[in-house]
Formats: C-alpha cells, structure tokens, sequence
C-alpha cells in the first residue's frame, strides 16, 4: 500500500478488517454493499486539516457512565457503554437510572483546557450512544438529560462553546442505527420484538430529527461521528447524508455511516493498520479497557503507550482518537488526565514531527517508526542501539543537517552506501521516544513495502511481523478480531492457512546487520487440531525442524493467546539479505496463527 491512491486492494482491506471488527448481527449490510470505490482525488475537499490534525480526543458520556459498569450490585466488564445491553435491562428501569444522574463534577472549560494542554486537535463527544439517552436538550425525546436528570442543563452546549473558545474542532457521535430505548431502534431484542420494527419510523422520527437538532444548535461541527450502521439501503444512506449534508456543509462524517460513504476512514475499534494507508483515516483507542466509565476498570495505557500508538498510526499516515470515559459525576479519571497532559508535554517539543506529517519514508525499524515532511524525515527512537549507532537503512538523500528535535542539538552523521549512520547523543535510556530529524535535498525515496526487514545485534529482540510476509500458496495475511471481556477488541495480523507442505509457506525477507548466532522465535496462536504438527524454519540451505504448540481455539468472543515458541539457534555468517521460509511438512491443518518471527542476538 503505497503512497499513491485507494487501490482496489486497499479498500478491500479496509473493507474486510472494518466488517470484522463488527459482528454481522450489528452490520445490518452485506460486505459487497459496504465499500465503493474512491480515490483520494475524491476526497471531500475540507479533509486536509483532519489528516494534519494527527491526535483526536473521543469521549464517551452518557447514562452508562452513572452506571459505572455495576447493575443490581454485579460488577460487570469490557465495554461499559454495552450495559444496559449485556445485563438486558428492562428499557424502564433503565429510565429510572437517570433520576439520580447529576453531573454536578463537569465542567467544559477544565475539559477544553485538558484538551489543549494534551496537544489534542479535535474533540468529538457522544451525543447520543446506542442505549438512546441523549447527552444535550433534545425536544424529539424526554430521554435526555435536560428533561430525565436532576442536572437540567445541556452540558454538549458547554463543551462546544468551551472547546470551540480553545480553537479545537468539536464533534458528535451519534449512534444512527442501534437506540435500544425506542422500540423501533435498531438491536434492543429483550423489550422489544425485532420483526415488529420499523426502523424508517425510527430514521424519521427519532435519528434524523435529533441529527438535525445536534447539527443546528450547536455551531459549526467538525465532524459527525457514526457507528454501527443498519436499517438503510445505499441509497437511503446516501439520501441521509445528503440531507444533512446541507446542515453543516464543511463537516466531515465518519465512514462508519455505512454503504461506503463519509469523508474518511475509520479502522475497527482498537484497531491499527499493519502498513501505511494513503487517505484519510484515524484509529480509535480507548485509554483503558472500555470506551465507557467502569469503576473497577483501571488498566489505563501508561503515557509511552500512547505516545508510541500516536507515532505509529502518523508513520502509517494517519490518526490517532483517543478515548476518554469521564465518571458520572463529570469527572475524567484522574489517570486520564495525568497521561494525557503528559503526552501533551511530549508534543509541546516534538509535536513538529506529527502534525501536519505524512508517513514515514522507510518501514518500521527496531529503534522505532518514522514520520515525514518535505525534505525532513522524523526519526522516533524509543529502542536506544546498544553502540549507539542509529541505522536509517536505504535513505538514499543528499543529507543536510541532523539534529534532535527537542533542543536543536546538531548529531554527528555518516553516509554509508544508501544508508545513513547517525551517532546518538547521550539521552535517557527510558526516554518514551526521542526525535531526530534528518533534512536533505532532493526528491524523497519512494517507500518501499518490500524493504527487509532488520535484524541487528544492537537490540534484544528484532521483530519481524506477519504483515511484511510473502505469502505463497494458501498462506495469506489476515487481521485475527477477538474480545477479551465484551466488546472491547483486540486485532492481531497474522499468517495463515498454511497447510500443503508442496505450496504453502511464508518467507521473510531480512538484513542482518551484524553477522553472528541468534535465536529465533516463533510467536503464534494454534488450535487444538493444528498442535503436533510438523513444520520448517529454512535459511539458506539449512533447515530448522520444529512441532507445533497448543495453545487454543479461535473464538472471537475469547482472548486469542500467542505463545512465544524458541525454535533454533543460528548462524548469519555474513551481513547482508536471507530469507527465512516457514512452511508445514504434516500437511493436514493449518500449522498455526503466525503472528511475528522474533530474532535474538545470543551475545549482545
Ligand atoms: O462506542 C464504542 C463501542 O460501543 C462501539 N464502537 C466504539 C467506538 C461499538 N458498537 N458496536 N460495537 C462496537 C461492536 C460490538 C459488538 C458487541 Fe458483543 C456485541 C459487543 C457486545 C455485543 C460480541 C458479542 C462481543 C460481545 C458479545
């Protein structure tokens, strides 16, 4: 996936890891009727401040977050905006939470602030999520906040004023399809009878009008965020946009409308493209394990985590929207707000190298990623060389200058054939990512999907994922979606389908750096009826036996364990290209779900 336009293959991808990160039930739409084919020449013409933008703010608010992830005394876990879902709770009752929701802790200019001072570029709120209560002054329906709470205001008011005032662009999610308030919403099957719907009724009496609402009374939108479609045809969809279109022309709309439409793409929830895209698009993470607030969830993402999410996706061309889930108090829980001012101090002296960047000139490397902007390449260093002699392989440029991006401080550099070598000042070994910029003149190189990828002794492991494999045969590259509590979504890209030992197998096209012995891992998942079986590591003529390792079965609805399975000692006796091909020799399942091949250095 090069620099260049969608190809039909890339909306092919996109198509296929956006269907499967939402089960079929909740798609409501064919996978044929989900994509058509664009070009980024098509691309609505207010997209550029989205694609320089880099770093969104998503919050998740609403009744669920007065819940907190308990109901009837029962704690439950994973996506605690899916409560009133997962525990099937009875539409009335679900009225009555809101009589004691009283947000009396909120305040949108401390949140606006908060979004300034993490380097946040757009903030978009959930207005209306899929148990149908909506978080603003809604006169379509007394399910609101102002009409059913104690609170009587209309916080989204505030925060589009208070946010707004800071120069962000500001947002709505609304779930246009699922509202398992009203009985002709989409997916509320426990009070409501689903083949008694009339989900037209539902478009226009309730979607469409609170729609109009949201993109009337509140200024200009950046962007109309959707989820989980259903209920339209192309055509209807295309007519729904149209009409709102109108409403707030300069908005851009979210892909998850449906049928192929919006202004950029939107991954699966939790989701990371393995390669770079060209377009629009943005990955959505939450900053713990639901997009909603649950009291007992408290595994936050530590601040490195985020920066290196908010890296990789501008490496890969795109966006990162993180996600927040304030308390129902209007509290945002203090880890947030903690880990978010630290990325915002990060990008206070490095934000050069993410916004307004485009992707990275070369692959992902062992020190880390690489972000770019005309006649500057980014160079985001999180895995320090132990000698302190940074690779930057096939950067075929007239080098300029390199310095460190925060202090200016000038490093000493080398051309070495195509690459270049650069002498790594002193900085902290923790340090979350340290940038260095390399400026040069002359036309950029061409990224290179097929580079090899390196193996050097100057780190402790080298990672060769499944996404850079050549496959042949049945082997192909696949995203694995799996959940570990509910709904919160995990994506592993691996090989798979390997199974005829004449035609199958994956090879892995590496440049050893060092020559010398190293070990290597395979890391993968396989079933029950895929252990025992025999399979192949092959370098050069030399040929690494192994049997597979059980670990589980593939449901989606589980975690999917990988296990890290050390297979061979080896020897690259020189520096330069190998190959490493894995194939099966039993030839009666698929060997096994391979999601990296690790490289160790035995003396470092
Ligand atoms: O708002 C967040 C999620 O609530 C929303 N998208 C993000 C941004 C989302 N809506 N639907 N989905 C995600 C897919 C959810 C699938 C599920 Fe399930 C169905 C979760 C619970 C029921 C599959 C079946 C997983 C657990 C049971």
């Amino acid at each position: 996936m090069k620099n260049l336009k969608f190809s039909r293959s890339d909306l092919w991808i996109w198509m296929i890891l956006t269907c499967i990160s939402l089960p079929a039930q909740l798609r409501g739409q064919t996978m044929d009727e989900m994509w058509d084919n664009r070009s980024t020449e098509q691309e609505s013409n207010n997209v550029q401040w989205f694609k320089d933008a880099k770093f969104g703010l998503f919050i998740h608010w609403g009744l669920y977050s007065h819940l907190a992830g308990e109901w009837n005394g029962k704690r439950y876990y994973g996506s605690g905006e899916w409560i009133m879902n997962q525990a099937k709770i009875p539409v009335k009752l679900y009225e009555e939470a809101a009589r004691s929701f009283n947000p009396v802790n909120f305040n949108a200019e401390e949140w606006a602030q908060l979004a300034k001072d993490a380097g946040i570029k757009y903030v978009v709120i959930t207005a209306k999520h899929h148990e149908g209560f909506a978080m603003y002054d809604s006169k379509v329906s007394t399910f609101d906040i102002v009409d059913a709470t104690p609170y009587k205001k209309d916080p989204m008011k505030a925060l589009a004023t208070a946010v707004g005032k800071q120069g962000i662009p500001f947002g709505f999610y609304y779930s246009q399809f699922q509202d398992w308030h009203d009985p002709n919403g989409g997916k509320n099957t426990w009070d409501f009878d689903e083949t008694k719907k009339d989900y037209q009724k539902y478009y226009q009496e309730k979607a469409i009008p609170q729609l109009k609402e949201l993109m009337t009374n509140y200024g200009p939108l950046g962007i109309v965020w959707f989820d989980t479609p259903g209920g339209l045809t192309k055509e209807e969809t295309q007519r729904f946009v149209d009409g709102l279109r109108k409403l707030q022309p300069k908005s851009l709309f979210s892909s998850r409308v449906g049928h192929g439409l919006g202004d950029y793409k939107d991954y699966g929830d939790s989701e990371m493209p393995a390669q770079p895209i060209a377009g629009a698009w943005e990955s959505i993470y939450t900053h713990n394990d639901s997009w909603g607030y649950i009291k007992h969830d408290l595994n936050f993402k530590t601040p490195d985590v985020i920066i290196h999410l908010l890296a990789e996706a501008a490496s890969k061309g795109g966006n990162l929207m993180l996600n927040v889930g304030p308390d129902g108090t209007g509290r945002i829980p203090e880890y947030s707000v903690q880990f978010l001012r630290e990325t915002g101090k990060w990008l206070k002296q490095n934000g050069e190298s993410i916004y307004g960047s485009t992707q990275g000139l070369i692959p992902q490397q062992p020190w880390g990623v690489s972000t770019s902007k005309p006649g500057k390449q980014f160079l985001h260093v999180w895995n320090r060389p132990l000698n302190g002699k940074l690779l930057v392989p096939e950067m075929d440029v007239h080098v300029t200058k390199v310095y460190a991006l925060a202090g200016g401080e000038a490093v000493k550099w080398e051309k070495s054939g195509k690459d270049i070598v650069i002498e790594l000042p002193i900085f902290a070994p923790n340090a979350i990512n340290t940038v260095f910029v390399v400026e040069y003149t002359g036309a950029s190189p061409r990224y290179d999907e097929q580079a090899p990828v390196t193996i050097s002794s100057q780190f402790a492991a080298n990672n060769i994922y499944a996404a850079s494999a050549q496959t042949e045969g049945n082997a192909r590259i696949e995203s694995l979606t799996y959940s570990h509590y509910y709904g919160d979504w995990k994506h592993t890209t691996c090989v798979v389908g390997m199974k005829d030992s004449k035609t199958d197998q994956a090879i892995f096209h590496v440049r050893v750096t060092e020559p010398g012995d190293y070990q290597v891992v395979l890391e993968y998942a396989c079933e029950p009826g895929s252990a025992n079986q025999e399979g192949v590591l092959q370098v050069e003529d030399k040929a690494f036996f192994f049997r597979t390792l059980r670990t589980s079965n593939f449901d989606k609805k589980y975690p999917l364990p990988f296990i890290k399975h050390t297979v061979a000692t080896l020897t690259f006796d020189h520096a330069g290209s190998y190959q490493l091909k894995i194939k099966p020799l039993t030839g009666k399942e698929e060997l096994f779900k391979l999601k990296a091949v690790l490289v160790k250095p035995v003396a470092r």
